[in-house]
């Protein structure tokens, strides 16, 4: 068949909205009909070259939501019109990681996933010359229909609007998920979130939700106190307005460090103030950003030595077949907020737009409607 997708044709350059040939799904591997997709921070870090995995020409997009169009041979746990969110962390339930309640990272289809490709080693994309275009995160939800495979698509509710829960396919799950899977904040605990944006306004969801009782928000924008004060900012510290050094400026307010921290940045200086503004004996400070490829972090042995733990998460810790429903019935319930973070709806043609907001600190999120 013949779709629209916005094609990233190189490092760099902006996304190419064009026709594309797409294949029926093989065994395993369902065809979607993508309704709605967010623009995640990680699309841009990969659209930009920054990615030691990016790979071109790509369709990105890794935060979807659809309506399956077509299943293939073998497929048994979905049926065509089921309404499904696509998993960039699949779930197998079978392989040594999906069994293994300490991960949520599901290695069934890793490798071929990280090289751009389908399972079976192939692309189901291509331009209209025959050009082959690779998949992303096992997603390419920048297309108006997708092949991904069964493992990695969470059935959901057929009354949630997609252009809402899209966001559930990463923002909402990871910031949520890093707060309740990865953290296991207790209640009463004093956080920090470095980075107010579409992942970082959803830790400090999360922290609400898990009963802290102090939420400190870290941003360069004024423009984001607003809004995460509205899911639960406390406190607010822009450090280009701290005199003198920040860590401290934290430590002082928190009443000694806190319980926990949240990169959701990428930055790798922001990872190390994030580390050392967490509480000596038993801060524990989550890496949610992705860095650019050659970034390290670093710090004092010694802030590890005095009791703080450095750790990370991918997709909030979420085994996505299982946990995507039920955070989707949590929206639906009133339990969790979405709606206010959606701040711009585009077309496919406008999604380059979407990337500018980004950069400009004007959007939350922006969500294409297909
Ligand atoms: P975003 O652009 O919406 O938000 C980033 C925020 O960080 C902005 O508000 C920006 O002003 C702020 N910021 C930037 N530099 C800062 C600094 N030095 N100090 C304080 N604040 C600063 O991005 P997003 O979509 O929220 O994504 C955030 C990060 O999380 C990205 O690195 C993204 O790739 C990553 N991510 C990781 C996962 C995961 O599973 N681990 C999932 C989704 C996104
Ligand atoms: N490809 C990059 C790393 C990108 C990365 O860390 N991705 C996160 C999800 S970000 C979603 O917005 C993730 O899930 N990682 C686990 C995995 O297996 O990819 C690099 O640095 O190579
Ligand atoms: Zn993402
Ligand atoms: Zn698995």
């Amino acid at each position: 068949m013949r779709t629209r997708a916005a094609v990233a044709v190189a490092a760099g350059q902006p996304l190419e909205v064009m026709e594309v040939n797409l294949d029926g799904p093989k065994a395993g591997e369902v065809l979607v009909e993508v309704k709605a997709t967010g623009l995640c921070h990680t699309d841009e870090f990969t659209r930009s070259g920054d990615d030691p995995e990016g790979i071109f020409p790509a369709i990105l997009g890794h935060e979807g939501a659809g309506i399956v169009i077509e299943v293939g041979e073998g497929v048994t746990s979905l049926e065509v019109g089921d309404h499904v969110i696509p998993l960039y962390t699949p779930e197998c339930r079978e392989c040594e990681y999906c069994l293994n309640p300490k991960t949520n990272l599901c290695q069934k289809v890793r490798a071929t996933q990280g090289q751009g490709l389908l399972p079976d080693a192939t692309t189901r994309f291509s331009m209209l010359d025959g050009t082959p275009i690779y998949h992303y995160m096992g997603c390419s939800t920048f297309s108006n229909h997708t092949v991904v495979p069964e493992i990695a698509l969470a059935k959901v509710r057929k009354d949630a609007p997609f252009d809402k829960i899209c966001y559930i396919g990463c923002g909402v799950t990871t910031g949520i998920g890093a707060v309740i899977n990865t953290a296991k904040v207790e209640i009463g605990s004093r956080g920090i979130v470095f980075g107010l944006g579409g992942i970082g306004l959803n830790v400090i969801q999360g922290l609400r939700l898990a009963g802290a009782d102090q939420i400190v928000g870290v941003d360069l924008n004024d423009g984001k106190i607003e809004m995460a004060r509205h899911f639960g900012m406390t406190d607010f510290v822009n450090p280009s307005k701290v005199e003198g050094d920040l860590v401290a400026h934290l430590v002082d307010l928190t009443g000694g460090g806190a319980d926990y921290t949240f990169d959701a940045t990428g930055n790798v200086q922001v990872m190390r103030a994030a580390l050392e503004s967490a509480h000596k004996g038993w801060g524990e400070s989550i890496i949610i950003g992705v860095a650019p490829a050659g970034a390290e972090i670093a710090t004092r042995p010694f802030q590890l030595v005095t009791g703080r733990v450095w750790r990370g998460t991918a997709f909030g810790g979420a085994r996505g077949r299982t946990d995507v429903p039920k955070i989707v019935d949590w929206y639906m319930d009133g339990k969790i907020e979405i709606d206010p973070m959606i701040t711009h709806k585009l077309t496919l043609d406008e999604i380059n737009h979407g990337f500018d907001l980004m950069h400009k600190g004007e959007s939350i999120r922006a969500v294409v409607e297909f």
